[in-house]
């Protein structure tokens, strides 16, 4: 029988002890239809492009089975954990300002629900089939804003995602990876300015400080509308060339503990934001090369999952099962490594980093850059 808590909603960064946190559910999970952002995320040479519809029911199944076993593995760990709940995510949505065929699904909270301190925030999202995602959450929200009267629960203002929020004609600029990766490199991506946009995996939290990628999934309008509505907090924009699909932070730059955070080999962080983290002692290490060279079938993340690992504690980090390189890095860094089976479940938008949300995680508000650096 699970025991019964309050709920209390706390977490400040990627690496104090983890209490509870909200793990996906795959159910009912689309491959989404074409729209502007989601046409440029799709890898070129992916077996998803020309492709939407109901996911294969078989791979649900598959998926589903390994996000439990990863729910019972952290509940083992005295990890409390709740489950979204899905919609009919094959019905089709309509607002005043567009139109799309399906919805996308539940399967990453991450990108949809950022937890900052005692705070949780819906995020803009930035994709038209992902707009109505965070119903699934609204059940487990409204419980911990009873439970907890200290509990913040805020959501960013949900963008219109008109054609005037994506650039006109951005594909047909982009016709080889190397089109892209000048383009992504220059910081000229899909969205346009036109109102705030950002999903939440594009944060990474570390107390006082927050890094937000600009990519693909969230625009430095997004980016300021944050720094507005956390104005103690330090937020820094940061981009990585070498992403030729730049969505979601955590498969590029993974805080792991204090002083210490992977940073993918071939996005590299630019030498003008490299400083902030030398001069107050941190070390950057580059992340171990994946195990596999290509993602499973209709998946549209990289092989770079290989680095979205969810740590539980300073000393104890969850990677994928399959993942050895990267397991004997975090190992020889001084982890304990919890192995969790998951490549079925990448298909449906990430790895354990991506297939959860905080909730609570002990600690407060520190400061981890005494020393900033200006205009960054
Ligand atoms: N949601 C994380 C995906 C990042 C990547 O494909 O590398």
């Amino acid at each position: 029988m699970t025991e019964e808590r309050k709920t209390i909603v706390n977490s400040w960064n990627e690496w104090d002890p983890l209490k509870h946190v909200i793990v996906g559910v795959a159910d009912g999970c689309m491959i989404p239809p074409p729209e502007p952002a989601v046409e440029c995320k799709v890898p070129i040479d992916s077996d998803m492009k020309g492709k939407w519809g109901p996911r294969p029911q078989d791979t649900v199944d598959k998926a589903n089975i390994q996000l439990d076993n990863f729910a019972e593995i952290l509940r083992k760990r005295g990890i409390r954990v709740d489950r979204p709940i899905p919609l009919d995510f094959s019905q089709a949505v309509k607002t005043p300002d567009f139109e799309t065929e399906s919805m996308f699904g539940c399967m990453p909270p991450r990108d949809v629900i950022a937890t900052v301190g005692n705070e949780m925030i819906e995020a803009t999202m930035s994709y038209r089939c992902r707009w109505f995602e965070y119903l699934c959450y609204r059940p487990l929200l409204e419980k911990y804003f009873k439970e907890d009267p200290n509990m913040r629960w805020e959501a960013a203002p949900k963008p219109r995602l008109t054609d005037r929020s994506y650039k006109e004609g951005y594909l047909s600029r982009v016709m080889t990876i190397e089109d892209r990766l000048k383009l992504t490199a220059a910081r000229d991506f899909v969205t346009t300015e036109v109102e705030p946009l950002f999903d939440a995996a594009e944060l990474a939290r570390m107390g006082k400080d927050i890094i937000v990628q600009h990519g693909f999934t969230a625009n430095p309008a997004g980016i300021d509308w944050l720094r507005r509505h956390f104005p103690d907090l330090r937020i820094h924009a940061m981009n990585f060339p070498g992403d030729p699909y730049p969505i979601h932070i955590d498969c590029t730059f993974v805080p792991l503990r204090p002083g210490l955070l992977l940073n993918n080999p071939i996005r590299n962080v630019r030498p003008e934001h490299r400083k902030l983290f030398e001069i107050n002692g941190w070390e950057i290490v580059k992340s171990a090369q994946p195990a596999h060279k290509n993602p499973p079938p209709l998946c549209y993340s990289s092989v770079w999952l290989s680095m979205n690992v969810l740590v539980l504690d300073p000393k104890t980090v969850c990677v994928e099962a399959s993942e050895v390189h990267q397991q004997e890095q975090l190992h020889k860094l001084g982890f304990e490594i919890v192995p969790v089976p998951f490549r079925d479940a990448y298909p449906f938008g990430g790895a354990l980093h991506c297939a959860t949300t905080d909730v609570y995680r002990e600690g407060s508000c520190e400061d981890y850059f005494p020393k900033q650096v200006e205009g960054f």
